[in-house]
């Protein structure tokens, strides 16, 4: 639906690489609307939290250890399909099998510094929207939303 929204967020080395305006302005560009945006300095339990069902991989403890690097940007974006979509701009978990032109294909490498983060479903994007923002968006109309949906 239109209103399906999803969680984004720049990671530390997206933050520190100054991509956090290029990530912003192609979900703008790409018709989504900005429901909400917040700088954070997320605490351990916050991102064991965020990443609860990797806690038993053996990359969990450098995962969690490389969000805390450095302060992240999360955002809520809704629109069409926003999920999924979200998750085709990103691009492929690893950065090598991303394709060019998503973010990850364009900006990244390695998996475990691949710059930014997007919800995998729904459902784990409204539990990942009332992590960070409390389940706390805005609600407004945006103007130009006519000339993107028929
Ligand atoms: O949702 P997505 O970020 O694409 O991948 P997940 O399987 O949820 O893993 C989260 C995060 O963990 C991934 O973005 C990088 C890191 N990671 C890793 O460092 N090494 C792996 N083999 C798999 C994932
Ligand atoms: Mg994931």
């Amino acid at each position: 639906s239109t209103t399906e929204q999803t969680y984004i967020m720049v990671k530390p080395d997206g933050v520190q690489r100054g991509l956090v305006g290029e990530i912003i302005a192609r979900f703008e560009k790409r018709g989504f609307k900005l429901v909400a945006l917040k700088m954070f300095t997320p605490s351990k339990e916050l991102l064991e939290k965020h990443y609860a069902d990797l806690k038993e991989k053996s990359f969990f403890p450098r995962l969690v250890a490389y969000m805390l690097s450095g302060p992240v940007v999360g955002m809520v974006w809704e629109g069409l399909d926003a999920v999924k979509t979200g998750r085709a701009m990103l691009g492929a978990t690893n950065p090598l099998a991303s394709a060019p032109g998503t973010i990850r294909g364009d900006y990244a490498l390695q998996v475990g510094m691949n710059v930014c983060h997007g919800s995998d479903a729904v459902e784990t994007a409204q539990h990942e929207i009332g992590l960070w923002f409390g389940g706390e968006v805005n609600q407004y109309k945006l103007s130009r939303q006519e000339w993107i949906y028929e």
